[in-house]
């Protein structure tokens, strides 16, 4: 068995994100775990449609996503969000709504260089070029974590690796 809980990953567009979060999702499965995974799109396409990027829609956006997750996690599922996060402020207040424990941040800590070398959707790029205003890491910040529980290296470790060490620490903090 299993209780519920977030685990919360943050880091920049392209670091791998949404990677982990469902490879850990798929480990969790074989564990005989009920899992959720929200990530932009499932939630910027709908719940979300009406907002943007600026700091304030942001801050919005991480908020019912919150407020989303702390549901799911009450209904007893491991909930993984995968949504970038950027303000330090933003995500203590989702940590701030749930029981101490029950938040686990994840800090994909992928370097922009290599998110940028990666530019899977040619996103960067087009911030580059004065396409795409507010880009995260470009012209809009993002605050990295200075306390999250763990810190993976999407940027050089291989996926499978960075799953087991999400693993292991939910074992560590007794979630399964
Ligand atoms: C950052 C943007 C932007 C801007 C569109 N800044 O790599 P992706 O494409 O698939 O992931 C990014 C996603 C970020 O949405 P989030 O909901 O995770 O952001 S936040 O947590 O800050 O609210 C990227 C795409 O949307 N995207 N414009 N200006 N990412």
């Amino acid at each position: 068995g299993h209780r519920g809980v977030i685990l919360w990953f943050t880091g920049l567009s392209g670091s791998g994100k949404s990677t982990l979060a469902h490879a850990v999702e798929e480990e969790l499965h074989h564990r005989g775990c009920r899992t959720f995974v929200l990530d932009g799109d499932n939630v910027r396409h709908g719940l979300c449609a009406d907002l943007g990027f600026s700091a304030q829609d942001r801050q919005e956006n991480i908020r019912r996503i919150g407020e989303m997750a702390k549901m799911f996690m009450e209904a007893g599922t491991i909930v993984l969000t995968a949504f970038i996060s950027p303000y330090c402020a933003d995500r203590e207040r989702v940590r701030g709504i749930v029981e101490p424990g029950d938040f686990i941040e994840i800090y994909c800590d992928t370097p922009i260089e290599i998110c940028e070398l990666r530019d899977v959707k040619g996103l960067y790029k087009k911030a580059r070029a004065g396409q795409l205003a507010e880009f995260t890491g470009i012209t809009s910040p993002y605050e990295a974590p200075e306390n999250c529980e763990l810190t993976v290296d999407t940027g050089t470790e291989e996926l499978d690796v960075c799953v087991q060490q999400v693993i292991d620490k939910m074992i560590q903090n007794g979630i399964i």
